[in-house]
């Protein structure tokens, strides 16, 4: 019988934390492992395609972007594709050997040692990118998810929240110039409270030089249009992470009206959210994943 592999030694073989495995199943049906009495067994056809997989998410590509494309596609992609981040996520593999610590320590609310174990994956990582791509986005992702399936508390998710807002803002402090070339805005609009994915962004934007102006969540789209006329941000990016209201596409309406034209408009949510649809024919750009983000800001003047 052909070989297979319970989901801890994946993991280990493929480098992709466990929650990451049981995500990219559940949510984007990359790879369906067999379940027996022992849980899911898993190919070695399934394990190298994991690894195509793997490497294309380093590459800057979405997960809901290649998580259908077979595997003779991801090797075209790979072989072909311009790499954003590739040799720097090579060089900065974070597993779940520094992840875990951190995962650790909030459940125990621990936050002192949630605090050290951050620092330590953050000095682990190198890069202010790297700490978006791996250690902020996946540990958010996974405390999330685990909020999401009740198995942790809201006090959890908001420690974890608290935590990666510090730091992050301590980065965005650090790393934006006193005279930048362009300055992006960032707010979710109201009744959106996943303010996480805006923070990661402008850390991004301030790792790639550029100004950043971030006004938080659940923003009046009149007080957008007020603050990006006052600031002359060169860009505003709006973060969607929930399916939005039916009057969103009003509140897109009237910002693309009354926003100054030099002000570029970008939408950055999941796919499923239908952000295309909602935005169709309007000025906004809808930016479906961080390599989208980041070219985006290579536009306005970012260097990564
Ligand atoms: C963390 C989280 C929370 C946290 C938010 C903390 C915070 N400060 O932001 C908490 C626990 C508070 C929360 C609350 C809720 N959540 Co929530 N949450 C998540 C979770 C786990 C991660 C979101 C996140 O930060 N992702 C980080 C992003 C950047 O990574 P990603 O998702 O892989 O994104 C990729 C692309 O989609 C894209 N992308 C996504 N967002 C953006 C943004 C930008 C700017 C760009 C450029 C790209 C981009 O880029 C990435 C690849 O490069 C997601 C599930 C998931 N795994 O995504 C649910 C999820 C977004 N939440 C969901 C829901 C329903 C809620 C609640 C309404 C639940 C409730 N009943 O109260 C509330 C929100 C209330 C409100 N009014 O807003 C749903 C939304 C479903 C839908 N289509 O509507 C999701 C998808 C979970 C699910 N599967 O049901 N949530």
């Amino acid at each position: 019988m052909a070989s297979t592999y319970p989901i801890s030694a994946v993991s280990k073989l493929t480098g992709i934390p466990l929650d990451t495995l049981r995500a990219w199943e559940r949510r984007y049906q990359a790879v369906t492992p067999k379940r027996s009495a022992r849980g899911r067994l898993y190919t070695e056809i399934q394990v190298q395609r994991l690894l195509l997989l793997r490497q294309a998410v380093e590459s800057g590509h979405g997960i809901g972007q290649v998580a259908r494309v077979r595997d003779k596609g991801l090797r075209e992609l790979l072989d072909n594709g311009t790499t954003l981040i590739q040799s720097e996520a090579a060089r900065n593999q974070v597993s779940e050997d520094f992840l875990a610590p951190v995962l650790r320590a909030i459940e125990f609310f621990d936050y002192a040692q949630a605090d050290r174990a951050l620092n330590q994956a953050t000095t682990a990582v190198g890069s202010p990118r790297s700490l978006v791509h791996h250690v902020a986005l996946p540990l958010m992702r996974t405390i999330g998810e685990r909020w999401h399936q009740g198995k942790c508390s809201i006090a959890q998710e908001h420690m974890l929240t608290s935590l990666l807002s510090a730091l992050l803002t301590s980065f965005i402090r650090t790393y934006t110039p006193s005279n930048p070339r362009a300055r992006v805005m960032f707010a979710t609009p109201v009744d959106e409270r996943h303010g996480f994915p805006n923070l990661a962004a402008a850390m991004l934007t301030a790792a790639g030089g550029l100004g950043v102006i971030h006004l938080g969540t659940e923003l009046p789209s009149a007080d957008i249009v007020l603050a990006a006329r006052k600031s002359g941000a060169s860009a505003l990016l709006l973060s969607i992470s929930k399916t939005p209201e039916k009057t969103f596409g009003d509140d897109l309406l009237y910002i693309a009206r009354k926003a100054p034209k030099s002000t570029a408009l970008w939408l950055g949510g999941a796919p499923e959210v239908l952000l295309d649809r909602i935005a169709y024919g309007l000025r906004w750009r809808v930016l479906h994943d961080f390599a989208a983000l980041e070219r985006e800001l290579t536009g306005v003047g970012a260097r990564f």
